[in-house]
């Protein structure tokens, strides 16, 4: 198996670190730019989009969250799942919002116009991300020690990009709960092992 990643995507992130709490080794990770038309990430995938995992079969899996759905069948222990089940896909939901938030921003700015975080659509993107991040400061995801659930993967990949990202945006509010939550899990190799950077 192998997964192709860069060193940016929080999509890339979460499918990462479900397969590392999964137990998968990510020895077999390689780096490829989403954006270069790769030939060996074409192959395996048509929009050219990381996370791309390719199986020992020659299958390939996309999309963060199917890949999570077909770990979770394929290795059901330890669940990511486990726990009041609503509330983890509702604030899981809230946590994916900021992401495609964040990465639609990033998008705009980096491949198109410096300045398209101020467009109609970009101011839009910007309002999803603070009142997604408020919604999930006052009902944050519950981490109980072990195996992290889905919500609190999400919400850490989030917490985590939006430093990498926007460090010193003045549209950011304080998230001192969502801080704690990242700060809980930080040690564990899933999270360490993956962190972004640029
Ligand atoms: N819905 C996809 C989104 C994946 C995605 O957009 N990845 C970005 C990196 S953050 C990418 O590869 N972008 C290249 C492109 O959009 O052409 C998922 O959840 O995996």
């Amino acid at each position: 198996m192998r997964i192709l990643t860069n060193t940016t995507s929080p999509y890339a992130r979460i499918a990462r670190i479900a397969l590392a709490e999964k137990g998968f080794d990510l020895g077999g990770t390689e780096i490829v730019n989403p954006w270069a038309d790769d030939a060996g990430l074409l192959k395996l995938n048509p929009a050219s989009r990381v996370p791309t995992l390719e199986l020992d079969s020659g299958i390939p899996l996309t999309e963060s969250l199917l890949i999570v759905t077909w770990l979770e069948r394929k290795v059901p222990s330890p669940s990511l799942l486990d726990g009041d089940l609503d509330r983890i896909i509702s604030r899981a939901g809230a946590a994916m919002g900021v992401i495609d938030a964040m990465v639609h921003i990033m998008i705009g700015v980096l491949q198109m116009d410096p300045n398209w975080g101020e467009t109609k659509v970009g101011l839009k993107r910007r309002r999803t991300i603070v009142t997604g991040l408020r919604a999930l400061e006052a009902d944050p995801p519950v981490y109980r020690g072990g195996t992290p659930d889905l919500s609190v993967i999400l919400a850490v990949v989030a917490v985590d990009y939006i430093r990498l990202r926007f460090p010193d945006a003045p549209w950011r509010e304080p998230t001192p709960q969502l801080d704690a939550l990242r700060d809980a899990v930080a040690a564990r190799p899933a999270f360490a092992s993956t962190l972004p950077y640029v």
